[in-house]
């Protein structure tokens, strides 16, 4: 009974030829998709008097995102004070937040810079969830 042993054989060289393909598989494309600590999940916000968009986002408590800010007119704020975020979006200048919130609810998030007659009513709401 050779041919059967030979072909037990191969079986064997392929699944040890194979296993640490699989395996380095795993290790470069895992991490490109999971966002965690190293690549988090970015979020764009576009200020324009006067509001923000998207005009609520949903985070999750404890995942750090990057909010990556940008303003289409005029300087506008970014305020949250329990998130403790305090920006200023200028025109043609990107601002970056790299935020892990660690309470979950609903936090208005406001322009705290005066941008014209209806300044008052920009804001936008920043949900966390457990
Ligand atoms: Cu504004």
């Amino acid at each position: 009974m050779e041919l059967p042993m030979k072909r037990t054989q191969w079986l064997k060289y392929l699944l040890a030829a194979l296993l640490p393909l699989v395996i380095v598989l795993f290790l470069t494309v895992a991490p490109g998709n999971a966002h965690g600590e190293n690549n988090p999940r970015v979020i764009e916000i576009t200020a324009k008097r006067f509001g923000f968009t998207p005009n609520q986002i949903t985070l999750k408590k404890g995942e750090t995102v990057k909010l990556h800010l940008t303003s289409e007119d005029v300087t506008h704020g970014f305020f949250m004070k329990k998130l403790k975020i305090d920006e200023v979006i200028e025109p043609g200048k990107p601002t970056e937040i790299t935020l892990t919130p660690e309470t979950a609810g609903n936090f208005l998030t406001i322009c705290d810079h005066f941008c014209g007659v209806n300044h008052g009513n920009m804001n936008m709401t920043i949900t966390v969830v457990e």
